[in-house]
């Protein structure tokens, strides 16, 4: 046998994107078939076994990813990045949600390998998120046509620092409204919540509406068996208000507990993705919240901090994650105009992965 998954290793680089970590491939190194692909992965990834045991996933869902990536054929962009979420421990793959974190090598890893040219002194590459259709243009250092990944940047959730890699996504959701039920707020199981989608749909709710101050740990969170009912049942009604269908195997919505910030931000947040509760927050799930907090009558308008200009600290279980979201306001709901992001990415190994077999 020959060909992709036919037992031969694949090529692959693994990545830590922001506050995650994954494997990236080259669309080509991948069989076209999205079932057979699929299937590839989750020998690849180790799933489903809660501890991936047999394969390179990293046992939680913020290290079980993967991009794909190719040229784009879209006018305008420089490459296509398909996101797809693995399941640890059931054998489901999605690309029923993007991810910003994982966003964040993908500039990187079309340099390193040959789809774009580096600049001599920092690479601009402009991304189509197939996923959502969303465009992002990604800047970052390549000093001597190479990809740079040492640098002075902190992020919360990674321990040291790395180069800067600024993400501006223009139009994170092509365009649709950022209220996917059509309503400031809606109210599911005597619940009231916002839901919102600015690249990511999330479903805002604030924690004291489930009896918490949003100051838990994650620890607390998770092993809070009556919590994690509510919030999961909160989830399938708020999924089909949202035009998702039945969610009960999907990914998203993402569930934000949202309370006053507790160190100087604009709003703190703990969010269940869906099941597991972040170390600290998607960045587009972060962009999505941002947005409905700016939103008047918004679910966690009322608690945040007024937030300089178009600058929002979002607190999480880890730090907090700085936003830039633009709104204009003179449409009803507001549109989006831009945001953004400032994370950190890091090749951490290059080579060829051996899939388990079928
Ligand atoms: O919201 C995890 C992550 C994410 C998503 C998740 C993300 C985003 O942190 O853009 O990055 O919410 O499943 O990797």
């Amino acid at each position: 046998m020959s060909g992709p998954g036919a037992g031969h290793g694949i090529r692959c680089m693994l990545m830590r994107g922001g506050t995650s970590k994954g494997a990236y491939f080259l669309a080509s190194d991948l069989p076209p078939d999205a079932s057979e692909r699929d299937d590839l992965l989750l020998r690849i990834m180790g799933s489903p076994d809660p501890r991936q045991i047999d394969g390179v996933g990293g046992a939680h869902p913020l290290t079980s990813k993967v991009a794909v990536v190719s040229p784009s054929q879209t006018p305008g962009m420089d490459i296509d990045y398909l996101f797809l979420q693995v399941v640890v421990d059931q054998p489901i793959v999605t690309d029923r949600q993007n991810c910003g974190n994982i966003l964040a090598g993908i500039g990187p890893f079309a340099v390193e390998r040959g789809l774009v040219p580096a600049g001599e002194q920092q690479t601009r590459v402009r991304i189509r998120m197939v996923n959502t259709d969303g465009i992002v243009t990604a800047t970052f250092p390549t000093p001597g046509g190479r990809p740079r990944y040492d640098g002075d940047t902190a992020i919360d959730g990674v321990p040291g620092t790395a180069a800067a890699v600024v993400l501006d996504f223009e139009d994170s959701d092509s365009g649709a409204s950022v209220l996917p039920t059509g309503s400031i707020t809606d109210v599911f199981d005597g619940i009231t919540v916002t839901c919102v989608d600015n690249g990511m749909p999330v479903v805002v709710v604030a924690a004291s509406s489930f009896g918490k101050t949003g100051y838990e740990s994650i620890a607390e969170l998770e092993s809070d068996a009556e919590l994690n009912d509510r919030v999961q049942a909160l989830r399938l009604e708020a999924g089909k208000a949202m035009g998702l269908g039945d969610v009960s195997g999907t990914t998203v919505p993402k569930i934000s507990l949202v309370a006053p910030p507790a160190a100087g931000g604009t709003i703190c947040t703990r969010t269940f993705i869906p099941v597991r509760v972040h170390e600290s927050i998607g960045v587009l799930g972060a962009v999505s919240v941002a947005t409905a907090i700016m939103l008047p009558g918004a679910v966690g308008g009322d608690l945040a901090a007024t937030p300089e200009g178009s600058r929002l600290s979002v607190e999480h279980p880890s730090g907090a994650l700085q936003v830039e979201v633009e709104l204009d306001s003179t449409t009803t709901p507001p549109a989006v105009l831009r945001s953004g992001v400032v994370r950190t990415a890091r090749k951490l190994f290059d080579g060829t992965v051996f899939p388990r077999l079928p």
